[in-house]
């Protein structure tokens, strides 16, 4: 494949409300980015994705921006922001940028002009529709709950929004709307910034019609991804983007797609022909759901698992770049959902990193992930500040489940999880700020913290950092080609990296007991290969071919 940066480098996203406050107010800021740069740096990635950090009245923490061009109060200036570049780039690091352009706040100027007068500059800039026999234009059900639609008396029409009402969605069909956006992008990227993570980029076309969707039981709004995800003008605007702005610059883009499988996603990043760069997918992030009650557990299989990572890998070898992630501010954390929080948190912390991160791909990992850190399971719905989960709690509430039921789905579900503040240390509130912070800090940050793992060397922070050098210093980790083996096994995930002559094998227990697999039909092994990284310590057994792993153990070998 051809050799590219980004393809080389490791992502470290950082949501900067949560990441360290520098001024005791409670909140993360861009200044207490830049007192942790050093740490960054330590970890050993190469890119900063940061959260959004513009302007914004927090609707949904950032993700409704009221002024692209202006920095969050909360979080510093836009002397701040340069200063930070200018402290990464000298690090030798990048930094990229999170780009919401599916909608803005309702506060954003646009919005409130397109409220005021329907027949002026940004009276279409939004999507209005008339209502229907007194409701809403259609059925369509919003992301965070409820109609995606919401009533404005001022202009007796209503407005489309998939996200929260304060996120009104743009109307991408305006040539006005793709201009201005356009020219904002080129703005930041003038600025230096070194790429775009772009948020919910797939939706950005919407079904001309803006059809009804079928009724669905217990579903009085049913999501509408059939005709919002991937719709019939969307390679059309990324392609417009790619031409009028991404070529123009060496960036990394990545885009973030609600219903994309392999086959759609190759359109998106083909690397002849595709308007970005990598694409992450929602799709082994599903595995733990059971979609008929509220945060059902479900009890997945390492095949399932497998199953999906691999299409994505041998869909995209050869063509297209994979994005490959365990966590993010959306999501719960991994090593709660996929590894043994309780029994081995550092074992499988760290074997769920290498079975991903040495695959084919960019890896990306999420502030905390590095420490191991967990889900928070608050008590009280009070605790809880993430729109998307307070709109889960009324709409569960509603429909009669009864509190524990809707608590313990909210303690597994919500997107909190991966917001609770940084763990720097065993100080009070983990030392992530000396006032009150906006959200309560995880207990367990006494023994889960960054002070104390910079320390240990067996620590999950610095397996991270050897895992990360291991990748940075063999090209066969990053260009080689992915051949999974042992693809029926529920109990491990192996997979080999070639290139080459050269051969390593990757090989994970998700098990809480010993395993023992025979590789022998896929790979000669030799009892004198080199280890390059392990979990564990120690020689490890290697006869005939077979090997022994403990419980969530990782191995990665040299074969040849
Ligand atoms: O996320 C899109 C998205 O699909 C999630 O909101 C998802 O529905 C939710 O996490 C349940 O898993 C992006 C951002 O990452 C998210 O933080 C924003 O809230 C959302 O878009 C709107 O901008
Ligand atoms: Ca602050």
């Amino acid at each position: 494949m051809a050799e590219a940066w980004w393809k080389e480098s490791a992502v470290y996203q950082i949501y900067p409300r949560s990441f360290f406050d520098s001024n005791g107010d409670g909140i993360g800021d861009l200044q207490g980015i830049i007192a942790k740069l050093d740490y960054i740096q330590r970890l050993g990635v190469d890119v900063l994705w940061l959260s959004p950090i513009y302007q914004s009245p927090n609707d949904d923490n950032g993700y409704d921006i009221s002024d692209y061009f202006k920095i969050m109060k909360e979080f510093g200036t836009l002397v701040d922001f340069e200063n930070l570049l200018e402290a990464v780039h000298q690090r030798g690091m990048k930094l990229v940028m999170d780009l919401v352009v599916n909608h803005t706040s309702d506060e954003h100027l646009w919005f409130v002009e397109s409220v005021k007068d329907a027949q002026g500059t940004y009276g279409d800039y939004y999507i209005w529709r008339p209502g229907r026999d007194g409701g809403p234009p259609n059925n369509w059900g919003a992301f965070f709950g409820g109609s995606a639609w919401q009533y404005c008396e001022q202009r007796d029409a209503y407005y489309l929004h998939l996200f929260s009402k304060k996120q009104p969605d743009l109307n991408w069909e305006h040539p006005g709307v793709r201009r201005d956006i356009l020219d904002m992008m080129r703005w930041w990227l003038n600025n230096g910034v070194d790429g775009f993570r772009m948020d919910v980029i797939n939706l950005l076309s919407k079904h001309p019609e803006l059809p009804d969707m079928p009724a669905q039981e217990n579903q009085p709004y049913p999501m509408p991804l059939p005709y919002v995800a991937n719709g019939p003008k969307i390679h059309e605007y990324l392609q417009e983007m790619k031409r009028e702005v991404l070529d123009d610059f060496p960036c990394m883009t990545v885009g973030e797609m609600i219903g994309v499988t392999p086959e759609l996603a190759l359109r998106y990043v083909d690397e002849a022909t595709g308007p970005l760069n990598m694409v992450f997918h929602f799709e082994h992030m599903y595995v733990d759901h059971d979609w008929s009650q509220p945060g059902q557990k479900r009890s997945w299989k390492l095949t399932e698992m497998k199953a999906i990572l691999r299409k994505w890998q041998e869909t995209l070898q050869g063509r297209g770049w994979n994005a490959l992630y365990w966590n993010n501010h959306d999501q719960p954390r991994s090593l709660s959902r996929f590894g043994s929080e309780k029994r081995y948190p550092v074992e499988s912390a760290k074997m769920l990193a290498a079975v991903l991160f040495l695959q084919q791909g960019t890896p990306f990992i999420y502030q905390g992930e590095e420490l191991g850190m967990t889900n928070c399971a608050f008590e009280r719905i009070e605790d809880y500040r993430d729109v998307a989960t307070v709109g889960m709690y009324e709409q569960f509430t509603t429909a009669g489940y009864p509190e524990d039921q809707v608590m313990a789905a909210i303690q597994r579900l919500s997107r909190d999880n991966a917001r609770t503040p940084m763990q720097w240390s065993a100080e009070p509130h983990g030392g992530f700020t000396t006032g009150k912070p906006w959200i309560k800090v995880n207990p367990n940050y006494k023994e889960i913290n960054a002070a104390a793992q910079m320390e240990e060397p067996h620590s999950v922070f610095n397996f991270y950092r050897k895992l990360l050098a291991l990748r940075n210093s063999n090209s066969v980790l990053i260009y080689g080609a992915y051949k999974e083996i042992l693809p029926d096994s529920e109990d491990v995930y192996a997979f080999l990296r070639t290139q080459g002559g050269e051969m390593v094998l990757v090989a994970g227990n998700f098990r809480h007991k010993e395993v023992k697999v025979d590789l022998q039909p896929w790979v000669k092994v030799k009892p004198d290969m080199e280890m390059l990284l392990t979990n564990y310590q120690g020689p490890r057994t290697l006869d005939d071919g077979v090997l022994l792993l403990e419980p969530f153990e990782v191995v990665v070998y040299r074969v040849s």
